[in-house]
């Protein structure tokens, strides 16, 4: 599974499926998958499409703040039926204070999903990193919450439809206790998702891809295929540890990290 190599779509096709997913996400309107239109995109038409969204919003003055891998636990594929992981880009409205409130009326059908953070204090080029590499090259990690919005129907979606709809990106709320990588085990670091104050998930950090740091030497070696990398003091969310937990207004959420406190959020 190539970000490069062959490309199906002209560069019309292209600029014109960025500027349609991306209006889905500004005006919360549902889209049906673009496989549908266009069958033989491939994972690099995919992702001309996801950085061309980046541009755009960068363009209008948006600060790209981070990034994102997805589909990196079982849980999370098991529940999308897809099977490789995928990287998103975070942009600066997507931020959302810690206890704060997620309005849901720009959204289409919000799910959220316990994450750990990694920031990083060196920069990460693959090809080649390994998890020695994004340990030395760690400045602190940090619990996260990712809310996702595919803008596809009822969430139902291929890889290539889902990479060209920046991987659900929407919003993400960071907080809690950071710490030192090397003072948590971040295999058996536990976390519990509570809805409402039910308890709907429960999980641990070995979920994503053994290790959370895989996901980040994973993430440079994606980008190192469009010679892109991680720059030093790069916020990165590895994926969902459990599946994602649907949200509708009036619910509050609340996941707690083994030694690392709790985050929050309401949805109006
Ligand atoms: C794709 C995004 C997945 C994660 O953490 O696995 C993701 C989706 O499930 O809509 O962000
Ligand atoms: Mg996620």
């Amino acid at each position: 599974m190539s970000t490069v190599g062959e490309r199906t779509l002209s560069r019309e096709q292209m600029l014109a499926l960025a500027e349609h997913i991306e209006a889905a996400e500004l005006e919360a309107f549902e889209i049906p998958k673009v496989t549908g239109q266009y069958p033989d995109m491939t994972f690099a038409d995919a992702y001309d499409v996801q950085w061309e969204i980046r541009r755009r919003k960068e363009a209008r003055g948006n600060k790209t703040i981070g990034l994102k891998m997805g589909l990196t636990s079982w849980a999370k594929m098991a529940q999308m039926g897809v099977e490789v992981p995928i990287y998103g880009f975070l942009s600066d409205y997507f931020s959302v204070p810690d206890g704060g409130v997620v309005d849901t009326s720009k959204l289409i059908h919000p799910k959220i999903e316990a994450e750990i953070a990694f920031v990083t204090k060196a920069p990460l080029k693959g090809p080649g990193c390994h998890i020695g590499d994004v340990l030395a090259a760690t400045d602190f990690i940090i619990p996260a919450v990712e809310v996702i919005d595919s803008r596809y129907q009822n969430f139902q979606f291929d890889m290539i439809s889902v990479v060209a709809d920046n991987a659900s990106s929407t919003r993400f709320i960071t907080g809690g206790q950071m710490a030192n990588a090397a003072d948590v085990d971040l295999r058996t670091l536990g976390v519990v998702v509570e809805r409402n104050g039910e308890i709907v998930e429960v999980g641990a950090g070995a979920a994503v891809l053994g290790h959370p740091a895989s996901s980040v030497a994973m993430l440079a070696n994606l980008l190192a295929e469009r010679d892109q990398y991680i720059p030093a003091g790069t916020f990165i969310m590895t994926g969902g540890i459990t599946a994602a937990i649907a949200v509708k207004p009036g619910d509050n959420i609340t996941v707690r990290y083994q030694g690392l406190g709790s985050i929050s959020a309401r949805f109006v």
